[in-house]
């Protein structure tokens, strides 16, 4: 049994959506998070070591970061084909998104919307929000999803980023037409439905 422990409009509801992707049998666990506007506290109950979602358990194992969590997903569902399994030639492509998503895409927005995007050493180390969009725009340009004609996982983190703040992702239509795609989808229509518990 899966328990996804969520804390309603974060970034566990992106994971909500994957698992209605993925069709999976899972319990959901309203979980109280500290928020930015100083609202919230921790929940004791949540089993994440610094008290955030998503944490997800499957059975007694604990996985953390949302990346983690959409790779364990994907591969434990491999048959729904939201995620290319090891040996399809677009796993390479679904790692890299997956990593770039956590490694520098939100390195690079928190550190922008923090007003430090001039920092020399950080720009260094992440990179800048130009060519953040720039990779992004490129990859959407020629195909409708990340990896191209199939949806993926890699989707589900990019644009819930645009579910958060439309700011988070290109002033491009071509964005806008990405999410209007995205937006489409059943699952995700199921996931806002329960995201509130
Ligand atoms: N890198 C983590 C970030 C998780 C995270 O920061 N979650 C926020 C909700 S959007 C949270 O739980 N904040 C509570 C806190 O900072 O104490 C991931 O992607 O899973």
């Amino acid at each position: 049994m899966l328990t996804l422990y969520h804390a309603p409009l974060s970034r566990s509801s992106r994971i909500v959506w994957l698992l209605e992707e993925l069709g999976a049998d899972y319990a959901l666990r309203i979980t109280a998070i500290s928020r930015r506007d100083g609202s919230g506290s921790p929940d004791p109950g949540n089993p994440h070591p610094d008290k955030k979602v998503p944490a997800l358990v499957d059975e007694k194992t604990l996985i953390t970061e949302s990346a983690a969590i959409v790779l364990y997903l994907t591969d434990k569902f491999a048959a729904a084909g939201i995620g290319p399994a090891v040996g399809d030639m677009n796993r390479a492509a679904y790692l890299s998104w997956l990593a770039y998503y956590a490694g520098v895409i939100e390195p690079v927005l928190n550190i922008q919307f923090a007003g430090l995007g001039d920092d020399t050493v950080l720009r260094r180390a992440f990179g800048d929000r130009a060519a953040v969009d720039h990779r992004i725009l490129e990859a959407l340009a020629s195909a409708p999803y990340l990896l191209g004609d199939e949806f993926s996982g890699a989707d589900i983190l990019v644009a819930s980023m645009g579910h958060f703040e439309r700011a988070m992702l290109p002033a491009d239509a071509l964005i806008d037409r990405y999410l209007e795609r995205c937006n489409a989808r059943p699952a995700l229509a199921r996931a806002w439905a329960k995201d509130a518990g």
